[in-house]
C-alpha cells in the first residue's frame, strides 16, 4: 500500500490577496501542513498553475470579453478568468505557509496558450498528458487523497481524472481542504466525484 497525497493549486493566486481569490483559500494551507506532518502518506505531490502571460483562459487575450464572462478557447466553450498564476510571478509561487520542503514532485500545468487545463493529469481537452499519471504509477501508488484548490475546478478534475486514467486507484476527497470559487459548483462537484467513485472524507479522519 502506497499512500500519496495530493495539492491543488495551494498558490497565493487563488487565496485572498490573489489574482483569483478563492474565498477562504487561505484556509486550505493548516490542513495540508497538518497531513503532511501527520507520517500518513508515504509521498507528497502538489501541482502549479503555470501560465504564460498570454495564456488564452485570461479575460485579456479576448477583446470585449471581462473576467467570469464565457468565451471560447480553441472552439471549446472556456471560462475567461482574470490574468492569474502567471509563470515566475508572486502569484503563481505556493501559498507562503505552505511547508513545501514536504513536496516529493511539483505537477506544473496550464503552460500551453491554447487550452486551459484544470486538471493536474492533463489539458481540458484530454489530449496531452502532464506526466503526473506516469509518476503516481511508477511510485506504485494505491491510495491517493486529494485537496485543494479550487473544488470546483481544478480539484474536481483532478480527482476525476484520477478515478478514470488509473484503474484501481482509491482516490478520496478531503472536504474540509478544499475551497471553491462558485457555491453551486461546489455542490455539483462533490456530487460528481460521489458519482465517480471518490470517497469523500475529512482530514479529522486521517491517521493522526
Ligand atoms: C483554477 C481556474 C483557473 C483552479 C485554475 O486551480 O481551480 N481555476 N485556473
Ligand atoms: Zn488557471
Amino acid at each position: 500500500m502506497t499512500k500519496a497525497l495530493l495539492l491543488i493549486d495551494i498558490q497565493n493566486g487563488f487565496c485572498p490577496g490573489g489574482n483569483l481569490p478563492v474565498a477562504e483559500g487561505d484556509a486550505v494551507v493548516p490542513v495540508a501542513n497538518r497531513l503532511m506532518a501527520s507520517g500518513a502518506y508515504d509521498l507528497i505531490v502538489a501541482s502549479q498553475d503555470w501560465h504564460p502571460a498570454n495564456h488564452g483562459s485570461f479575460a485579456s487575450q479576448h477583446p470585449g470579453k471581462i473576467p467570469f464572462d464565457m468565451g471560447e478557447l480553441s472552439g471549446q466553450p472556456q471560462v475567461m478568468w482574470p490574468d492569474h498564476c502567471v509563470q515566475g510571478t508572486l502569484d503563481a509561487e505556493f501559498h507562503p505557509d505552505l511547508e513545501t520542503a514536504r513536496i516529493d514532485f511539483i505537477q506544473r500545468k496550464g503552460e500551453k496558450p491554447d487550452v486551459d487545463s484544470y486538471s493536474a493529469f492533463r489539458d481540458n481537452d484530454k489530449a496531452a498528458l502532464t506526466g503526473l499519471a506516469d509518476w503516481l504509477r511508477t511510485k506504485s501508488v494505491t491510495e491517493l487523497d486529494v485537496m485543494g484548490l479550487a473544488t470546483d475546478y481544478c480539484v474536481k478534475f483532478s480527482a476525476l481524472d484520477a478515478v478514470d486514467m488509473l484503474p484501481g486507484l482509491k482516490v478520496r476527497l478531503i472536504a474540509d481542504g478544499c475551497r471553491g470559487i462558485d457555491t453551486k459548483g461546489v455542490d455539483d462537484a462533490i456530487t460528481a466525484m460521489r458519482d465517480a467513485g471518490v470517497e469523500i472524507t475529512d482530514s479529522k479522519r486521517i491517521g493522526f
